[in-house]
């Protein structure tokens, strides 16, 4: 079977060899689609596969068991925004000003004909489309006018279609949006959206908790929408808000409906999941299926969707020909805003497994996430504990579909297609995590740079890493990261702090 699998690859290489770089390759030598499915908020022991012993998601699972799970993977940051900046530009966020956590109404944050994922595989002759979270900001500078044309956005950075959640489900405006338009828009009842002033006279979680139906814990106070107060303030648009109920239906339906109008071409789908980000509001029927609360329901949720997108490969004879990769922006967190039982309904799981921290922090459960790569045939089956993470995908992705791509734009992106692939169990010399602080982990060894962020968020529950004195762990023996040993390593310390030094200086950092 291995024997086979190098044949089968090096076969395919060799197509790619004789074909000139950048140029769209001729019909019949068609290339696997690709889908990444990109979960919110999901842990490093929030799958069965990964440990979790409380609920099942036998999806999920099924990817894995078909293809490759890997244990020390990261995403190059502990909340979303730059996360999925760093995945699309093959570029660090925290060397960009304005990429923290985005408002509802940001402006564009990647610059339109910036190289991404999309452009560099649509230049290889891949339909592309993004379904589900978006939260990297739509339109010009002060942000779009929601009733008119939403531009610029996905289309401008490589997306054919795009169908999108535009910031978060906890903030405005709480509506869809398809490639520039918004979904079911009344003309006669625009929209608008505030994140300073309160507009409108709709009711806000803070004067009205009564009229919740989901109370929040902390912010979140806002609009209400749905009977779920919200980050932000909206007026308008009654016929377009979404149905937080029917959100992973809606997207999962979008998703499918653009696998299946696929030609001939190969595609190219981003799934970014509005699962398991805050406000958990499951549709009825995974209600209470989890006994964890919503949180719980929201994984099941998650697992359901999918497992719609590998039924509906199967069902149309794409798997074998599919790339599949499934991964999340960022760590867990149990309360992040919302009164939804996470907390007192977690039943001894652990989200982060192993790992300290969370969602937010310098610690690896930050940005330690799962990762799966499904390619039957081609990828082996099995786990791979090579150090990886989500910037690579770019010119990893570029590889896999002969293109060059602008290196200035996607510095920080390495070709490891091998790792993804299975071929190669080393990986990265080094990764680089964010938060407040930068990490560097390199072999064994993770740095946290010094910084004087709070240590602990006492809304979230979570310690942040943050710390002013250098911070070194041996992932090794100390995987929890308990014992900073800097102190009695000063030569580890400093080639990593140098390392890191090196890394930022190498393209800057705002
Ligand atoms: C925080 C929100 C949190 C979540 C997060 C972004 C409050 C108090 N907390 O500011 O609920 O929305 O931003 O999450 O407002 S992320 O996964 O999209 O990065
Ligand atoms: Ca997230």
């Amino acid at each position: 079977m291995r024997l086979l699998t190098i044949i089968l690859f090096t076969g395919f290489e060799c197509f790619f060899i004789s074909c000139r770089p950048s140029e769209k390759p001729e019909s019949g030598n068609r290339l696997p689609n690709i889908v990444l499915i990109y979960a919110d908020d999901l842990g490093y022991g929030d799958l069965s596969s990964y440990g979790m012993t409380n609920v099942k998601t036998p999806n999920i699972d099924r990817i894995a068991n078909e293809g490759l799970k890997f244990s020390n993977a990261h995403t190059s940051s502990a909340t979303c925004t730059p996360s999925r900046f760093s995945m699309l530009t093959g570029s660090y966020a925290w060397r960009k000003k304005g990429t923290g956590v985005a408002r509802g109404n940001a402006a564009m944050i990647i610059e339109p004909g910036r190289e991404t994922i999309a452009s560099v595989l649509k230049r290889a002759g891949y339909n592309t489309g993004v379904v589900g979270k978006w939260h990297l900001g739509l339109g010009p500078d002060g942000g779009p006018d929601w009733n008119k044309e939403i531009k610029p956005g996905p289309k401008e950075i490589g997306f054919d279609y795009s169908f999108l959640i535009p910031a978060t489900g906890d903030r405005v405006p709480c509506v869809y949006v398809e490639n520039y338009k918004i979904v079911g828009l009344d003309p006669n009842d625009p929209i608008e959206v505030s994140y300073g002033k309160p507009i409108g006279d709709e009711p806000t979680g803070k004067d009205h908790p009564e009229l919740l139906k989901m109370k929040h814990s902390h912010g979140h106070n806002n609009t209400i929408i749905n009977g779920i107060g919200r980050i932000g303030y909206m007026t308008g648009g009654q016929a377009a808000r979404w149905v937080d109920e029917d959100m992973a239906d809606v997207i999962t339906g979008k998703a499918i409906d653009f696998i299946e109008k696929q030609g001939d071409d190969p595609f190219f789908l981003y799934f970014s999941t509005h699962d398991i980000h805050v406000p958990r509001v499951p549709h009825s029927r995974f209600v209470g299926k989890s006994g964890m609360g919503p949180r719980g329901d929201a994984i099941v949720q998650l697992d359901w969707c999918t497992g719609e997108i590998i039924n509906t490969l199967d069902k149309l004879g794409l798997t074998e020909n599919t790339l599949v990769i499934f991964t999340s922006d960022n760590g867990p967190v149990l309360d992040d805003g919302y009164q939804d039982d996470a907390v007192i309904k977690v039943n001894g799981h652990k989200p982060a497994g192993v790992l300290r921290g969370g969602k937010y922090s310098a610690f690896d459960a930050g940005t330690r996430i799962p990762l799966i790569v499904r390619w039957p045939g081609n990828v082996p089956v099995g786990n791979s504990d090579a150090l990886v993470s989500q910037v690579d995908f770019l010119a990893s992705l570029a590889t896999f579909s002969n293109q060059q791509f602008d290196r200035n734009d996607a510095g920080d992106s390495q070709n490891q297609l091998d790792v993804l692939l299975g071929n190669n169990k080393t990986g990265r010399d080094h990764v680089i995590e964010s938060a407040r602080a930068l990490s560097i982990i390199k072999g064994d060894w993770k740095y946290i740079e010094p910084n004087n962020g709070a240590r602990y968020n006492k809304y979230v529950d979570i310690e942040l890493g943050n710390d002013t004195i250098p911070q070194l762990y041996n992932l090794k023996n100390d995987i929890r990261e308990q014992n900073n040993v800097a102190e009695h390593n000063p030569e580890k310390t400093k080639e990593l702090a140098d390392l890191l030094n090196q890394v930022v200086a190498k393209g800057g950092r705002q």
